[in-house]
């Protein structure tokens, strides 16, 4: 029997992204919704909604309409969420680009995506340039948020005569295609509906305390579905404000905090080391904070309760994936007794199931089994990828995550395990596949496979098992560093180790099985 949540189902309004945001913000018309953190600068709600009209306008001046996708390759700032709706507010698309990619990376996904496109920020130029050419886009397709010589910025698209265009997108059109490698190979474009990001925002307004008196901090970038969804757009749902941060820097980010009387800090795990651990720690004033939430990889309990200690404030867990919009799991504010190892609840409106990946039988309370969910908030599929999508949902409409979960009586969920190849450093997404076909391409590799280990810290790393060509007398150091050049630094191979075969099945696939269970024997 599949796990209903324990919350009564929500509503879902039938309405494009900009309509269940941007209407009637009331009181809060002239309060801020996004705060720049390093310099204080702060839009409200009805400037915010100002400039998304604005740039809607000048999008559709310059032929950009529906079906059209538009890339967003930018740190977080206000300027990123006017860009973001006045994209969506055009009928057009949103792809959201990971800000460190190389240009091969940015180049792969401006081509997977058709993006006509792209807004950026000027120190990115570089980059940009060399994925156009390299895709062949025309060199002007370009709009920086800040300025640059002889460039088209968003200060040129605010100074617009034109009306904004008609709304013609639908709910249950594409909104946004963010890349996830999802259960096997290379980045693919999520396809998330209106509906989808909506849903996903009603469902989480049920589980956690946000309203026009929190401040959010928004470190954890835009681009990805976690700051997205559960930052920029929670944030803009729930009348609060946003405090965003261009990169992660500890004393800063401690600063911003600490200055801009921030309430809620959503983070990764990572980030939860250096709260509990780091002296530098004691020399702000953060009794601002009640929660901190974590997400995007395994918070140990220890640590989460070491924070909820030293900081005097609540500590949650969620869980979720790309291809939930993100939530499915999570941890209600008012349960700040819950064990820190779960995941906490099915959100409203989410069904779970967890099976037995061998036997595909369903398993029960206590059992171990692959996590499967169903809602409002699943992908409608992968981009252009038919093969992908058919393994990753199913007829009925379970999303299988790869991740192993076990669940309670109660319905609570913890996550025990992956049985998908993607690895994860510091939260960001690593694809084994897509290192696994760079490595192949070096003169002196014959054959190459790549899973997660642990390093000292119990930190999950890359590491790639390499068979050396024959007479080939390449060392660890040159393969990280072959790497490295190539890919954005979360990527980077952090551990080598040369053997005689990659283990592989019949078929031909690598069975990291066997590779786990030899790193399990090292350990
Ligand atoms: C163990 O990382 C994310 C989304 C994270 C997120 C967002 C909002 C968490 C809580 C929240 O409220 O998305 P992706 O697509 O980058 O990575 C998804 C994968 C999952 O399949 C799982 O393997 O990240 C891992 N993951 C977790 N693992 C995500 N959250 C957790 C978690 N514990 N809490």
């Amino acid at each position: 029997m599949p796990v209903r949540s324990p919350y009564a189902d929500v509503e879902i309004p039938d309405v494009p992204l900009f309509d269940f945001l941007f209407t009637d913000f009331g009181e809060r018309a002239g309060a801020p919704a996004f705060v720049d953190g390093p310099s204080g600068a702060a839009i409200t709600f009805a400037e915010l909604e100002g400039m998304v009209l604005k740039i809607a306008a000048a999008l559709s001046e310059r032929g950009i309409g529906a079906g059209d996708v538009v890339a967003l390759f930018a740190p977080n700032t206000p300027s990123y969420a006017a860009v973001f709706h006045g994209i969506l507010r055009a009928n057009a698309i949103v792809t959201s680009v990971n800000s460190l990619y190389t240009p091969g990376e940015l180049a792969h996904q401006l081509g997977d995506s058709g993006a006509k496109l792209v807004f950026t920020v000027s120190p990115f130029l570089d980059r940009v340039t060399a994925a156009l050419a390299e895709v062949g886009l025309p060199a002007d397709a370009v709009v920086v948020l800040d300025a640059a010589e002889g460039r088209t910025s968003l200060r040129d698209l605010l100074a617009t005569t034109a009306e904004p265009p008609a709304q013609t997108v639908t709910a249950g059109d594409t909104a946004v295609l963010p890349y996830s490698s999802g259960t096997t190979g290379r980045a693919k474009g999520v396809i998330l509906t209106h509906r989808n990001l909506v849903a996903n925002l009603c469902q989480i307004a049920e589980m956690g305390d946000v309203s026009s008196e929190t401040k959010i901090l928004a470190v954890l970038p835009f681009f990805h579905i976690y700051g997205m969804t559960v930052m920029m757009n929670q944030g803009l749902h729930r009348r609060a404000t946003v405090v965003t941060m261009p990169k992660f820097d500890l004393p800063e980010f401690l600063r911003v905090i600490s200055e801009h009387r921030v309430s809620r800090v959503y983070i990764a795990p990572p980030v939860a080391v250096a709260l509990a651990k780091h002296p530098i720690v004691d020399q702000y004033d953060l009794s601002c904070i009640d929660v901190v939430f974590s997400g995007a990889a395994p918070l140990d309990a220890e640590l989460g309760q070491a924070v909820a200690k030293r900081l005097n404030c609540t500590v949650l867990q969620g869980y979720g994936m790309t291809e939930l919009s993100p939530v499915s799991h999570c941890m209600p504010d008012d349960r700040p007794d819950m064990d820190l190892n779960t995941c906490g609840f099915a959100i409203p409106n989410v069904e779970s199931k967890l099976v037995d990946p061998e036997t595909g039988q369903e398993v029960g309370p206590g059992e171990r089994g692959e996590l499967w969910v169903r809602g409002p908030n699943v992908m409608s599929g992968y981009l252009n990828n038919p093969e992908a999508t058919a393994i990753t949902l199913d007829d009925e409409g379970y999303l299988h995550t790869g991740d192993v979960a076990t669940v309670t009586e109660d319905g609570v969920f913890t996550i025990v395990d992956r049985v998908k190849e993607l690895i994860k450093y510091k939260g960001y997404q690593v694809p084994p596949a897509e290192l696994e076909a760079l490595l192949l391409t070096h003169d002196e590799i014959a054959d190459a496979a790549v899973i997660g280990v642990r390093d000292a810290d119990g930190e999950e790393v890359p590491k790639a098992f390499v068979v050396r060509q024959a007479g080939a007398n390449l060392g660890a150091a040159e393969v990280m560093a072959f790497v490295a050049e190539r890919i954005a630094p979360h990527k980077k191979v952090r551990v080598v180790e040369f053997i005689d075969e990659i283990p592989k099945s019949a078929s031909g696939k690598i069975l990291r099985k066997d590779l786990r269970a030899r790193e399990a024997e090292r350990v």
